[in-house]
């Protein structure tokens, strides 16, 4: 069977010659018009990004490659006696927008297993850290000094041609990947365990490998919520922060080691990936404070109390979603099925029924509903993760199966330099007022 390199490869000059019929029989239409608003609110709406691996319906949710989240699971291929999808096979799909087979995503965990040893430096460096320096902040110090490693950033210096790009950008992406549980897994036992870190076994999967590092390889139950956890968080389409990051750092050319940690820096603000950090401290602020198993309405006072102290409620609105997050349904889905006594998956449940009528009176956020980081960290607790400062590194090494592949199109697409124009506010002063 084909390998992905090869799957790839296969596809690249069809894609290219599509993106320059495009460009060239369209180029010259306007998509849409620009107001003012968008321009001081955070460029919401503006259509201006390409983004192959996935596209996100405000109301419907993502899709990844044509697939939903469902979809991905009963057609994604699993592990030996999984019901999950397997992660591999979701990047497999985000990078050609084809199911790969089963031997395929087998050869993908072996290939990911055999790359998956870190420079002995890198090592010492994560060693180094005090425990106090947030995992996130770590785990963006290691990948960057992967870039000690870049096989874009040596041929680049010898001089390779632009049309080759994105082959050593697809090496490094693998590299990088294959090395993510070793960074994760490191920090992870470092900061919370004994610091001894368990070898990759090369007969398993990604999945298996990374919860068996952090320490929760015997829990059958636990690697399969890591299956569908990091098949979930990989990819949301282009303008997300630690997407957007991704590309136009990749868009100066640096090495994706350098791309990568750019994105992760970006996903560990409060208001993006921190958010699932955030939600499991304030279920258990509430927890603490109210108890557990009380009514609706000190539940409802709870979340009264956290927006008129002038907080966001954690976990809840979206930039783009106005419908409740099929990501986290998929969560509750298994929640349902293997932890539906658990007294903080029923408070969660229960801030679900509340929390959307609440936000809707207060009535501020675009999407009172809930996203995905409103589910995550009920789940890793249950199984017995509970340092939720570590969460976010959980959801980083998911999002670089989702925003490498697309860095890898860049590459091979030959997509430019990313550069928008900015203005004062006295040029936009004078552009607004002449219109
Ligand atoms: N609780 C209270 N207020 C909220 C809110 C929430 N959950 N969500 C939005 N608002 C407020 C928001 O702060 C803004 O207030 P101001 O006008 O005073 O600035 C107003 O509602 C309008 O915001 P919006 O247009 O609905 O949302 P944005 O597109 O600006 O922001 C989020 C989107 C996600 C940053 C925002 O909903 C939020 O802060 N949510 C809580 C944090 C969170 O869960 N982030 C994770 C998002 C997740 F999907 C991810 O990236 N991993």
């Amino acid at each position: 069977t084909a390998t992905l390199k090869e799957t790839l490869a296969a596809m690249i000059p069809e894609q290219q010659e599509r993106v320059k019929a495009l460009k060239k029989e369209h180029g010259h239409k306007v998509i849409q018009e620009v107001t003012l608003d968008q321009v001081y609110g955070g460029m919401r709406g503006i259509k201006s990004m390409v983004w192959e691996g996935s596209v996100l319906d405000s109301e419907e949710g993502i899709r990844f490659r044509g697939l939903t989240i469902p979809d991905c699971q009963a057609q994604l291929p699993k592990a030996p006696g999984g019901e999950e999808p397997l992660p591999e096979g979701l990047f497999w799909l985000l990078l050609t927008g084809q199911v790969p087979s089963e031997q395929q995503v087998r050869d993908l965990s072996a290939e990911w297993a055999a790359r998956a040893d870190l420079p002995k430096f890198v090592e010492e460096l994560i060693d180094r850290c005090p425990t106090t320096l947030h995992p996130m902040a770590q785990f963006s110090l290691a990948v960057t000094a992967l870039e000690h490693e870049s096989a874009f950033a040596k041929a680049y210096a010898k001089g390779i041609n632009k049309k080759e790009y994105w082959g050593p950008t697809f090496e490094d992406s693998m590299d990088v990947i294959a090395k993510l549980p070793n960074i994760a897994g490191r920090i992870y036992r470092n900061i919370y365990k004994d610091g001894k870190v368990a070898p990759i076994d090369k007969s398993q999967d990604y999945s298996y490998n990374l919860s068996n590092i952090l320490g929760f390889g015997e829990n059958k139950d636990f690697v399969e919520l890591m299956r569908l956890y990091l098949t979930i968080h990989t990819d949301h389409e282009g303008g997300n922060v630690s997407a957007h990051t991704a590309h136009l750092v990749g868009s100066a050319l640096s090495s994706p080691m350098l791309s990568l940690s750019a994105a992760l820096n970006g996903l560990a603000g409060p208001l993006h990936g921190l958010a699932n950090q955030e939600v499991l401290r304030w279920i258990e602020q509430m927890r603490d404070t109210i108890g557990t198993g009380v009514s609706d309405e000190t539940i409802k006072d709870y979340l009264w109390k956290t927006l008129n102290s002038g907080r966001v409620v954690p976990g809840y609105g979206h930039a783009v979603l106005r419908k409740t997050d099929p990501r986290y349904m998929a969560q509750r889905e298994f929640a349902l099925k293997h932890l539906p006594e658990d007294p903080m998956f029923k408070l969660v449940s229960q801030v679900y029924t509340i929390a959307p009528g609440v936000l809707t009176e207060h009535g501020k956020t675009k999407n009172p509903y809930p996203n995905v980081d409103a589910h995550s960290g009920v789940l890793l607790q249950y199984y017995g993760l509970k340092e939720a400062n570590y969460y976010t590194v959980l959801f980083g090494v998911s999002r670089a199966l989702g925003v490498l592949p697309q860095l890898i199109w860049d590459r091979a697409l030959g997509m430019p330099l990313e550069r928008p124009k900015s203005f004062d506010t006295t040029h936009w002063e004078k552009i607004v007022k002449k219109l």
